[in-house]
């Protein structure tokens, strides 16, 4: 695990297990990431919680679902005190017997993870064969919430979406901003503004922008899926959102030599 701090204050903390942002706490401590008091941090298990990178598959696929990466160990390659009083870290993963015996790619893959008010985590994934690639990738976060009923997402109004829960179907998207009832698993495409997670109880805003990524992630298991998930709390749907930012609808295209980079910042506007 790699904990840092910025001069402001905020404090992260990133397990190399799966590259993955554990926590992420702002200069007043208060944790701005859901993790789930059941999440299991074995090797070979995907932690449940945080900020899970998902590479080079979405969901479920001819690889495991959504990917390797978030089970594999990255290594700590670089890490810098920048001047506008943020910190960095860069995570490196690299293709292996392993990967390739999965996935028939060799690539590696940098992770940035940069600290001051927001949290910005950059992937830049490099071709590093001789025929191109593609992939698709998620930054997987989990944000809590005081009820599930009492948050609010912006940013999605109007917007047709990929149904998970009916077979990916195309459906219509909404006029109002989107709030929880029941199960719900979707895909937004080309998502052009930052999401915004809204907290009516607490009145905490956290905006969500990408870069580099076109679709929008809504996930959140409800009663049934839940009680089926031995790494989550039966009634632990109450206390989060899944808003993830990925490249999943059209996945992202490496020409042999070459890199792709894209990234998400978690902000909060208000707390
Ligand atoms: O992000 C939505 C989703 O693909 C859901 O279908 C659900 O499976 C969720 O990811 C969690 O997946 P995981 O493999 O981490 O349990």
């Amino acid at each position: 695990m790699v904990e840092i701090s910025s001069r402001l204050g905020s404090k992260a903390q990133v397990m190399l297990h799966g590259g993955h942002v554990v926590s992420w706490r702002n200069p007043a401590g208060t944790e701005q990431l859901y993790m789930s008091p059941r999440a299991v941090f074995e090797p070979g298990k995907a932690i449940r919680g945080g900020v899970p990178i998902i590479f080079p598959q979405f969901g479920p696929g001819p690889l495991p679902t959504h990917g390797f990466a978030r089970m594999r160990e990255w290594k700590l390659v670089a890490s810098s005190d920048n001047s506008d009083s943020t910190v960095s870290i860069t995570l490196a993963l690299e293709s292996s017997p392993e990967t390739l015996d999965l996935w028939p790619h060799n690539f590696r893959a940098a992770l940035s993870i940069t600290l001051g008010e927001s949290l910005s985590c950059e992937l830049t994934v490099t071709n590093t064969g001789t025929m191109p690639l593609t992939f698709q990738c998620a930054f997987h976060s989990y944000f809590p919430v005081s009820l599930i009923a009492q948050a609010r997402i912006h940013g999605l109004e109007q917007l047709p979406y990929l149904n998970n829960l009916r077979g990916r179907m195309l459906e219509d998207g909404t006029p109002a901003p989107l709030m929880i009832d029941q199960e719900i698993d979707r895909v937004y495409p080309n998502v052009p503004n930052p999401t915004l997670l809204e907290d009516l109880i607490t009145y905490t805003q956290v905006e969500i922008s990408k870069q580099g990524l076109a679709d929008v992630v809504i996930w959140n298991p409800w009663v049934e899926k839940s009680k089926s998930l031995k790494d989550l709390e039966p009634d632990g749907y109450l206390r989060f959102v899944c808003i993830e930012t990925g490249a999943i609808a059209t996945p992202l295209l490496v020409t042999a030599g070459g890199s792709t980079t894209c990234g998400q910042r978690l902000r909060v506007l208000r707390c």
